[in-house]
């Protein structure tokens, strides 16, 4: 695989809203974001991917951008965004910006100069349809629950969105739509900008004619994901767009891709593909749905393990994944792929080796790193996100209770990820001197950054050991580089794999189960094992494998270990 500046870093996701408010209005802003940046250094941070910070009316939070070259008053100013660009050069951060391009705002004047004149110039700019009786043309269902089209006010028309009603489809098949774009993101690139998180992005080809498909739910609307199947060749925008902006940049590209279809990995990350990577959301999408989340199942650790094995053997001589555990639209990830009783600091700790350590870019998003846990929400009320209050909707509909509506919406929410972060154990945990935008998590009183900053056994310091270790030159080509080999695979609760380097293989395992494991490998017999990180405390330089050549993993142990060849 061809080197890449990016392929040895660890990135993190800021969600400005919800990360430090440096005015107190309660919102988290850009000036906060600078104050923060010696905490990211220290941490090891070197790639930051902001969520929008677009002028936005912030129907779904900033994914709904009014303006591509102003800065959304909440969050600052233009100069504001320069000063956070020079501040993080400073400290050898590169940041990357949310580009959300399949839709924009319908307060973008676009939008409105489209509504104005359906048939004008910037009528082709969206997708708007007449109505015929009154109909709307084909029965797609949005991502945030009801019809993708939307009646134009005081006209025959109707316009298309896929997600929000206030999120107006751009058409991609436009090229004046697509040289707008191109030159906006090259704006963003010469100012510094070291590239981009691509938002939604496969949504941007939309099959050829406006026809129904089966319906999936009561509604008789069916799921973009079936629409989606159909529609062929988004990668000849993609390619497109990368001649025009990545690649005379040589920037950085994370494709948010959902619903790839089989075969078409190398297309994406592959050498010559649309991206210089991809989120892996196989974990994510795991035990999701069609129905919603009422019919969802959260995933064992063998789903898990499975999941994340498949895709790194899927991707192994093909390109460089992203992985995760969370983002802005998941749960905590501790709180979704941990079993109860493993929810603690010890499995924190596990589930952060298990992910990190795999083959590809980690991202971090904003308190993981501390272990902040989804929320407990006890009204709907308390829950902002649109697309929650779609699936409590949906709930309600299925012949759910409220109480239980609101367990089912209050273990998925993308709100579990958007309460404030936990910096000390102040008022509102340090975020605001106000009153925050979203409830902050009562549990900050024990979890937050300055009670875990001076302690080398919290879960920050073991985040700041597995990032050092990515660095460090020792190890650095087996981890970045190293094949990824798993094993034991049939040990329920057990999660063990190689890193294959050139010089040494470097070993990783987990133990998800409540009791002790014994493990053992062939591989092992005369050979040097030594600890470089473990979450029971084990020195680095240890021997750790017992005469009979095996291992005992104690409850949520996780270790990583160097193999000597
Ligand atoms: O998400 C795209 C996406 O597919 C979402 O529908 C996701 O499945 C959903 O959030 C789960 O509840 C991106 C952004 O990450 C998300 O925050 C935006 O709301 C969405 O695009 C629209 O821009
Ligand atoms: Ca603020």
């Amino acid at each position: 695989m061809e080197k890449k500046w990016w392929h040895e870093k660890t990135a993190y996701q800021i969600y400005p809203k919800s990360f430090c408010d440096s005015n107190g209005d309660g919102i988290g802003d850009i000036r906060g974001i600078i104050s923060k940046l010696d905490y990211l250094q220290n941490l090891g941070i070197e790639i930051l991917w902001l969520s929008p910070v677009y002028l936005s009316p912030c129907a779904d939070q900033g994914y709904d951008i009014a303006d591509y070259y102003r800065i959304d008053p909440r969050f600052g100013t233009m100069e504001d965004m320069e000063e956070l660009l020079k501040e993080a050069k400073k400290r050898g951060i590169y940041i990357l910006m949310d580009l959300v391009v399949n839709h924009c705002s319908d307060e973008h004047e676009w939008f409105k100069k489209a509504c104005e004149d359906p048939d004008g110039e910037y009528g082709k700019y969206f997708y708007i349809e007449k109505m015929v009786d009154g109909k709307v043309p084909c029965n797609w269902r949005s991502y945030f629950g009801g019809s993708v089209w939307e009646p134009i006010p005081g006209t025959d028309r109707c316009y298309l969105h896929v997600f929000h009603k206030k999120q107006p489809d751009l058409n991609w098949e436009n090229p004046k739509v697509r040289e707008e774009i191109y030159r906006m993101m090259n704006w963003w690139l010469d100012k510094g900008l070291a590239g981009f998180r691509i938002d939604a992005i496969i949504n941007i080809k939309k099959p050829q004619s406006w026809k129904n498909y089966p319906a999936d739910r009561q509604d008789g609307l069916c799921d973009m994901a079936q629409v989606l199947a159909d529609a062929q060749g988004v990668e000849v925008f993609l390619q497109e767009m990368k001649e025009h902006t990545f690649r005379p940049h040589n920037a950085f590209s994370v494709g948010e891709v959902f619903n790839a279809k089989e075969g078409e990995l190398a297309a994406w990350i592959g050498e010559e593909g649309c991206f210089s990577s991809m989120f892996d959301f196989s974990q994510t999408v795991a035990g999701k749905s069609p129905l919603g989340w009422y019919a969802s199942e959260v995933p064992t650790p063998d789903e898990y393990k499975r999941c994340c094995f498949g895709s790194q053997l899927q991707s192994e001589g093909i390109g460089y994944l992203s992985n995760i555990i969370e983002n802005h639209d998941e749960p905590r990830g501790v709180s979704h792929y941990l079993p109860s009783e493993a929810q603690t600091e010890r499995g924190k700790k596990l589930l952060a080796a298990m992910y990190f350590m795999l083959k590809g870019l980690p991202f971090i998003y904003q308190g993981q790193e501390i272990g902040m846990e989804n929320m407990e929400f006890s009204a709907i009320n308390e829950i902002d996100d649109i697309s929650s209050q779609d699936e409590y909707r949906v709930c309600l509909e299925a012949g759910l209770s409220e109480a239980e509506a609101l367990q089912i919406v209050s273990h998925y929410s993308r709100d579990n990820v958007r309460t404030p972060f936990h910096w000390d154990g102040s008022r509102n945990a340090g975020f605001t001197a106000g009153t925050p935008w979203l409830n902050v998590n009562p549990n900050y009183v024990t979890i937050n950054a300055a009670e875990q900053e001076g302690n080398p056994d919290s879960v920050l310091s073991f985040y700041r050991s597995l990032i050092a270790l990515r660095k460090n030159p020792e190890y650095r080509e087996a981890i970045v580089y190293g094949q990824l080999e798993p094993v034991l695979e049939e040990e329920s609760g057990i999660m063990a794999y190689f890193r294959r380097g050139e010089k040494q293989d470097i070993f990783v395992a987990g133990n998800f189960n409540s009791d002790s494991r014994r493990i053992s490998l062939d591989e092992w017999r005369g050979k040097t094992v030594s600890v470089l990180l473990d979450n029971y405390g084990k020195t680095p330089g240890e021997e750790i494998i017992g005469e009979d050549g095996s291992l005992t993993l104690k409850p949520q142990q996780a270790v990583v270990l160097v193999v000597e060849r």
